[in-house]
């Protein structure tokens, strides 16, 4: 049924016709996430190293009305360029998106539910949004959380970035039976540092022992997704205080500003990134490659166990 919404590239079509394994990709890191031209060479990048893991890179956006799985570097190239200009896209905005032929750069929430379409299972980004700061007035709660309850797909991430509030964050999972992982970690990476004072709830040593719970819980019939937690390197993790001073500064900004709902995020991570000279944005972008590897590792590891 939702077939007829999908569109694959030939890269993508052939590697499931051949059940290869397959990593997704988010497209609002590339529009918001990070300034052109440095979004559109990560996102490449990204892509490499996911084939060099020997699998196959799945960037997912909303293009001409449909749900693109895999773009060509074009397509990268013009969510690159357009940026912020591009509608940042969650679960709530993708049928109007559809119906209407706007385009959108996915988030998680969006990317994980059209990559469940297409029956991948494994998808590699930066970082999640999550409970925010100040969400008991505020009410400003991630969709990307919500999808991870429902949707059956496993996300990379670096953990959740300390904008949020990484205790409420966990216990939203919790409550949602979202189990949080971290590899070869037991503290909670969060983002920039490689550590928070959080725990996650089973620290896995290798991508073939996260593969096997990933799959375990799917055949279990355990609808929802899994919170991979992979500490940015330590060569990159910044130091505690000056990103928490980054981020206070940020924020009160921000306050000032007026700036709420959809924006936070996306403002939230260029201010953190001009307050920090552009290190944050390094740490950013190695983060997310560390992600891609071990992406491409455990699902060419859940490939093997599908007995493919
Ligand atoms: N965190 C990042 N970079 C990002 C995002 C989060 O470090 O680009 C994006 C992701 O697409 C994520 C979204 O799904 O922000 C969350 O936005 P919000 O907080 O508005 O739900
Ligand atoms: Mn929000």
């Amino acid at each position: 049924m939702q077939e007829k919404y999908l569109s694959y590239s030939t890269e993508v079509a052939d590697a499931i016709e051949n059940k290869l394994p397959i990593v997704a990709l988010e497209s609002t890191i590339i529009s918001h996430g990070m300034p052109y031209p440095e979004n559109v060479r990560t996102a490449q990048k990204c892509e490499e190293i996911i084939r060099d893991g020997s699998a196959i890179p799945a960037t997912i956006a909303i293009l001409n009305g449909k749900l693109k799985i895999g773009l060509s570097n074009e397509e990268i190239d013009f969510l690159g360029k357009e940026g912020r200009k591009i509608q940042k896209t969650s679960r709530r905005d993708i049928a109007y998106n559809v119906a209407n032929k706007i385009n959108g750069a996915t988030t998680v929430s969006a990317t994980m539910y059209i990559a469940s379409l297409a029956k991948i299972l494994v998808f590699a980004t930066g970082g999640i949004g999550g409970v925010h700061r100040g969400a008991e007035t505020t009410m400003d709660i991630s969709a990307d959380l919500e999808e991870l309850a429902m949707t059956n797909v496993a996300v990379i991430s670096a953990g959740a970035k300390s904008i949020l509030d990484l205790g409420l964050t966990m216990e939203y999972l919790e409550t949602k039976g979202v189990p949080v992982i971290g590899y070869k970690t037991k503290a909670l990476p969060a983002f920039y540092c490689a550590k928070s004072d959080f725990e996650v709830n089973f620290k896995i040593d290798t991508a073939a022992e996260i593969a096997k719970l990933i799959h375990t819980k799917f055949e279990l019939g355990l609808d929802g997704g899994l919170l991979i937690a992979n500490p940015v390197p330590e060569s990159m993790s910044m130091e505690k205080d000056v990103i928490d001073g980054a981020i206070n500064n940020a924020i009160s900004e921000m306050n000032i500003l007026g700036i709420t709902g959809k924006e936070t995020t996306p403002y939230l991570l260029s201010k953190i990134a001009s307050i920090t000279k552009g290190k944050s944005l390094e740490s950013n972008i190695a983060l997310v490659y560390n992600n891609c590897k071990l992406g491409a590792e455990i699902s060419v590891e859940i490939s093997r166990l599908a007995g493919t």
